[in-house]
């Protein structure tokens, strides 16, 4: 898909329909405009024509020149950048992300005011005052921002200490993180491996805030999924900052599973999701590439990714009505079946020796190992333990001298 058609999803996820795309071919662009003469007409045109309520611009527009063209076209003119603020005003749901919108479109706003108000003291003409009426107005909304990123930054830490410490509740699990371009398939599934009923839309960023939710009852390690917000080319850089406690889920995953969309633009959904992963300190999380909707692709093209991404997962998230909820075990095993291999040849088995007396941390050794021998002689239990190094050094740490390691 190329960034104008990802414009044009942009658009129908705002609950837009488009009435055509224009291209411009340029070298430099026009400093008030941003386009030139005979496109401007055409875009006029089609304006009138086809009764359009906004024009959206793949390109970042300067504050001026979204003001010029508005003025000029008569009617609403938005940037990608704009779009994707105003897609995600739209579609937040949570508290969380209702703040965390609230003050991407703040940080987006501020050093803009600038370019919006200069024409204000050039109309009223320098007569002798030294601020002009723009140049207060700046400072009045310049003020009532600040206030506002203020608020919306104070309130955002308390939802994070919430987080940390449903965090440290849960430190004995592993977690694994869904993340990927937009509309690959995470939310569906994550409801497939885990029931979860979430949201799931052929639109762009249907979901803004994460959702994490235990894969397995029984498994030791316990390991916990989460769903969170998609990633897209030239994702604003305030909506990134502004995410940064929804997107903790990834940065302090043990493991992320990327979802790629087969049928879309895989080399720069990757680089895109690349670049994402280090603006957010993640780039060192171990990755397993899930490739989904491969339903949508030819035999050959799934030979040749199979070929290039052997270590891959593929899937089809999407099931028909024939033999379906075979189909569904048959994908949600397979890849259940992935994320514990993983884990498991990360897992060290050692054997501890406990005191009948100590009968009471049994409790604790259970849900941080997974216990495979306990052998009941006079001097204790001896018990062949297996589980994650972090989980063993919190027992060796409970346990102190008790704790023998065999390998
Ligand atoms: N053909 C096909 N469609 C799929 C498959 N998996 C998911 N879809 C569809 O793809 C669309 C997006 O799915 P979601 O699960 O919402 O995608 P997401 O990655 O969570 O997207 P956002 O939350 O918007 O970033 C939906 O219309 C799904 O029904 C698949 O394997 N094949
Ligand atoms: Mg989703």
């Amino acid at each position: 898909m190329s960034s104008l058609e990802e414009l044009s999803s942009l658009a129908y996820s705002l609950g837009g329909e488009v009435a055509g795309q224009i291209i411009q071919a340029r070298t430099q662009i026009h400093p008030a405009y941003f386009f030139g003469k005979g496109k401007l007409a055409e875009i006029k045109d089609k304006i009138r024509n086809d009764e359009v309520d906004a024009v959206l611009v793949d390109n970042p527009l300067s504050p001026k020149q979204t003001q010029n063209l508005e003025k000029l076209l008569e009617c609403e003119v938005l940037d990608r950048t704009q779009v994707i603020l105003e897609i995600f005003a739209q579609n937040a749901r949570t508290s969380e992300a209702k703040l965390q919108i609230g003050l991407a479109q703040s940080e987006y706003l501020l050093p803009r005011l600038a370019g919006l108000w200069k024409h204000l003291d050039r109309e009223r003409g320098g007569i002798g005052a030294s601020r002009g009426t723009g140049e207060k107005q700046i400072e009045k909304d310049r003020q009532f921002l600040r206030q506002r990123i203020t608020r919306f930054k104070s309130q955002l830490k308390r939802v994070e200490k919430e987080r940390h410490t449903q965090k440290q509740r849960r430190s004995n699990c592993l977690l694994v993180s869904l993340i990927g371009y937009t509309n690959a398939g995470k939310s569906t599934i994550m409801n497939a491996l885990t029931d979860s009923g979430l949201l799931v839309e052929d639109r762009l960023f249907a979901t803004l805030d994460s959702t994490t939710r235990l894969l397995e009852e029984d498994s030791r390690p316990k390991v916990l999924l989460s769903d969170t917000v998609g990633f897209i080319s030239n994702l604003p850089h305030e909506l990134v900052a502004a995410f940064r406690s929804t997107l903790a889920t990834v940065k302090d995953a043990d493991l992320l599973l990327q979802i790629i969309d087969a049928s879309g633009n895989i080399d720069e959904h990757l680089q895109t999701t690349a670049e994402v992963l280090a603006d957010l300190d993640a780039a060192s999380i171990p990755i397993l590439k899930v490739f989904n909707k491969i339903d949508l692709i030819s035999p050959t093209r799934l030979l040749m990714l199979e070929k290039l991404y052997p270590e891959a997962i593929f899937v089809s998230a999407m099931i028909g009505e024939k033999n379906r909820q075979e189909k569904i075990t048959t994908f949600v095993e397979k890849l259940r079946k992935q994320i514990l291999l993983f884990f498991d040849e990360r897992m060290k088995t050692v054997t501890i020796r406990l005191d009948y007396q100590h009968s009471q941390q049994l409790a604790n050794i259970y849900e941080w190992s997974r216990v495979d021998n306990i052998d009941y002689q006079d001097e204790g239990m001896f018990m062949t333990l297996t589980a994650i190094p972090g989980n063993l050094e919190r027992l060796r740490h409970h346990l102190g001298s008790d704790f023998t390691e065999m390998r």
